[in-house]
């Protein structure tokens, strides 16, 4: 990690301050967590043959979209919202609607259409010659290690799907390149998620309860922050229990490094 940065982050998620390390001024959270100790930044180098890629993880709700958001008007880089339209109209179905109307019966071919969704949104080529940075809302991998570990997790979905879904994520790695390069990960207390969620007001969501955003934020914790975390990807944490004016200066402060420009030519 840089000396510049305002913590590390522990195993189990705290931060832990050290002498070599800037301190924040006591008055200020660290809303910029830095960068987690299981994975080296600068071990990070952007492949010659595609642009920088980011995916922005984090809680329904915790903000991944309103994120997105701040690189607009930024030419070298193409930012990428979640498919949640394609969701939307399967054909004129509803399928985001029907798996929260009915997950026992909808969870399965919505996780496959996901998969699908995302395999096409994070292998896309950029449409322009000048993007050097990719930045995705979610990703293959969160569909994977978030969403259906959760599902398992909970038996909301059989074994035998699990497993067909498990091997077209392990086919899909073998056959196609859906590497990252950096995970951000937008870390929010599920209760500031839940009220988010209820501000945004989907109606497609409008029944989720806490404890589901509860699992879901521990779910993320064991991917992204645990010792046992099955995922390689370098992580960039924020705390985004706070206003998005105040995560957006933190994010500016750390650009460089959080795109990796600082090591570019
Ligand atoms: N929001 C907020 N403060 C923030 C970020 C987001 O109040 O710092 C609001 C945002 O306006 C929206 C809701 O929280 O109404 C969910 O934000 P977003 O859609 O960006 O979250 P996502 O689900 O994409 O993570
Ligand atoms: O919105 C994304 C919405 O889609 C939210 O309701 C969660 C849901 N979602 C996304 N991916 C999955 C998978 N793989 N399984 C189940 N549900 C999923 P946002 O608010 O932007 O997070
Ligand atoms: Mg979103």
């Amino acid at each position: 990690y840089s000396p510049t940065m305002e913590g590390v982050i522990t195993a189990s998620g705290g931060v832990k301050r050290s002498a070599s390390i800037i301190a924040p001024s006591p008055s200020k959270k660290p809303y910029f967590v830095g960068i987690s100790p299981l994975k080296d930044l600068s071990k990070v180098k952007t492949p010659a043959d595609r642009p920088f890629r980011v995916a922005i993880e984090g809680n329904i709700a915790a903000g991944k979209s309103t994120f997105l958001k701040f690189f607009d008007k930024n030419e070298i880089i193409e930012t990428y919202p979640e498919p949640i339209d394609m969701w939307r109209n399967v054909n004129g179905h509803n399928l985001f609607n029907l798996v929260y109307a009915d997950s026992d019966e909808w969870l399965r071919v919505f996780q496959s259409y996901v998969l699908l969704t995302r395999l096409v949104v994070q292998t896309s080529k950029p449409k322009s010659s000048s993007t050097t940075v990719q930045i995705f809302e979610r990703s293959v991998q969160s569909s994977r290690f978030c969403f259906l570990e959760q599902a398992r997790n909970n038996n909301n979905i059989h074994g035998a799907d699990y497993a067909v879904l498990d091997q077209w994520y392990k086919w899909i790695r073998a056959n196609h390149d859906i590497s990252l390069d950096l995970i951000v990960y937008l870390r929010c207390p599920p209760e500031v998620a839940y009220e988010r969620a209820k501000e945004r007001g989907r109606p497609e969501e409008a029944h989720v309860p806490l404890e589901y955003l509860q699992q879901l934020h521990e779910t993320h914790e064991k991917w992204l922050m645990s010792e046992d975390s099955p995922n390689t990807i370098p992580v960039v944490v924020f705390n985004v229990d706070t206003t998005i004016e105040e995560v957006e200066e933190q994010y500016k402060m750390n650009q460089d490094k959080i795109l990796g420009l600082d090591k570019r030519e």
